[in-house]
């Protein structure tokens, strides 16, 4: 079809999301947990956002002419890549179908999606809205089911040219190396975390204490850019902690569909991770400040949870948690800070607050990963590249940059009579 086309298409569906939002965000909440305002204002604004985004680029993909040595003309096109299989996570459920199926349609592109086994219906239901939108049969697929099995296929599937994946490093390398064995499917990848948050004692110490508070506890913490090492400068450690952790102890913890701040982690096995390594903070010699144990008796839900005097090669500062669970290191001087912050194998994001805009900058060129906030944190939208450094994974979503990984370019030349003027 026409590429302005498939931009309408991907508008209308924007359009019915938006219309149904009320009854996906109660269905989201009803899979992932989440309190429903969140689903409501976050996911569903979210995956809107970037349909819309992407739906202005359909028809602006486009190749070059080249202005080569002789009597030749030569231009590239910039093609989709073909059959894209995509598979993502529970977190952000609806958000993350966005993410990978805006590029995908913008550049003409057909999709396997399989949602994870905990939070299918969202983008189930999704699915209603594409046939209503009128895409053509055969667009998009979604396969739920179970990552060994379903999601092992896609990933080793010989007609599949591509696949995207958000997801555990770990996974993420079961899935590189299943391209590697099979057919070379183009990989990208969006995997784990532990992002640096470093406060200088010349920021706004409540707003960063706002800042930091977010940007761990956002999603029950179950947000692959928690900022879970929070870097205090020791001048203000002390006071930093101790709002902190009042803070967190004022965090509404309790039924999603209720008007609470957090619900219930996403399972059984997340929620063992969880208070596993609460456990071996509070074992290795972290103080915990508040928290720690689990909220009520019923369901997955933690106390929102905050550790000071955390060093650096405790398990609470080197492992992904994925929880409510903030990690407080004091530090002294700025070379200091950056080479603790760079110190882990993952490098998704960063945070750093101060007044001295020097120094932000200094910091921000000095750390090694995909995002980095200054004086806010967790601030993602559908124009900026999203993805990570070392093992937090290979490409880029989002903003223009997403589109290089849904396309593949030709290079057509003509020879022709004499050269062009
Ligand atoms: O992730 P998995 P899990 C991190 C976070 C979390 C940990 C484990 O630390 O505690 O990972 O979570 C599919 N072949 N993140 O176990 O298994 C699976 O079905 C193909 C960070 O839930 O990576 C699901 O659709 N696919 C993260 C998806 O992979 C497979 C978000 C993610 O599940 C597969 C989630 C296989 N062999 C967890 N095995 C982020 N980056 O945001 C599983 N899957």
């Amino acid at each position: 079809m026409n590429a302005s086309k498939r931009g309408l298409l991907m508008n209308k569906l924007a359009d019915l999301i938006d219309r149904d939002r009320k009854y996906l965000a109660e269905l989201e909440t009803l899979d992932n947990g989440k309190p429903v305002r969140n689903a409501y204002l976050g996911d569903c604004q979210g995956i809107i956002n970037v349909l819309r985004y992407y739906a202005g680029w359909a028809d602006k993909i486009h190749g070059k002419t080249i202005p080569i040595d002789g009597a030749f003309m030569c231009y590239t096109r910039h093609e989709p890549v073909g059959v894209c299989g995509q598979i993502i996570p529970w977190n952000y459920p609806m958000a993350m179908a966005g993410w990978k199926f805006g590029p995908a349609l913008a550049c003409g592109n057909t999709i396997v999606m399989k949602p994870a086994e905990q939070t299918p219906l969202s983008v189930l239901y999704i699915c209603s809205l594409i046939i209503e939108a009128g895409f053509p049969p055969g667009v998009v697929n979604v396969v739920p089911g179970y990552g060994p099995t379903a999601g092992a296929a896609v990933a080793r599937h010989p007609d599949i040219d591509k696949v995207a994946f958000t997801g555990s490093t770990e996974v993420g390398k079961i899935i590189m190396a299943a391209a590697g064995e099979t057919n070379l499917k183009k990989v990208t990848l969006e995997l784990g975390g532990k992002s640096p948050h470093i406060i200088f004692d010349d920021a706004d110490i409540d707003e960063a204490v706002k800042n930091a508070h977010e940007g761990l506890f956002a999603n029950h913490g179950q947000n692959c850019c928690a900022g879970s090492r929070v870097y205090v400068q020791d001048t203000v450690y002390d006071e930093f902690v101790a709002k902190s952790a009042a803070l967190a102890e004022k965090r509404v913890v309790g039924d999603p569909f209720t008007n609470v701040q957090q619900g219930p982690q996403i399972d059984q096995e997340q929620f063992n991770k969880i208070m596993g390594l609460i456990e071996s903070g509070k074992e290795q010699g972290a103080t915990l400040k508040c928290g720690g144990k689990r909220f009520g008796t019923q369901g997955f839900f933690v106390e929102p949870t905050v550790f000071a005097d955390v060093k650096d090669d405790m398990r609470i500062a080197r492992e992904e948690i994925f929880g409510p669970v903030m990690q407080i290191l004091k530090f002294s001087t700025i070379d200091e800070v950056i080479e603790r912050a760079n110190d882990t194998q993952y490098g998704l994001a960063a945070g750093v607050h101060t007044k001295d805009m020097k120094r932000a900058l200094h910091v921000s060129n000095h750390i090694r990963a995909g995002s980095v906030w200054i004086n806010t944190y967790d601030y993602v939208t559908a124009q900026t590249p999203f993805g990570g450094y070392k093992m937090s994974g290979i490409g880029r979503e989002l903003g223009p940059y997403a589109l290089e990984h849904y396309t593949e370019v030709k290079t057509v030349t003509v020879a022709l009579d004499s050269k062009a003027a």
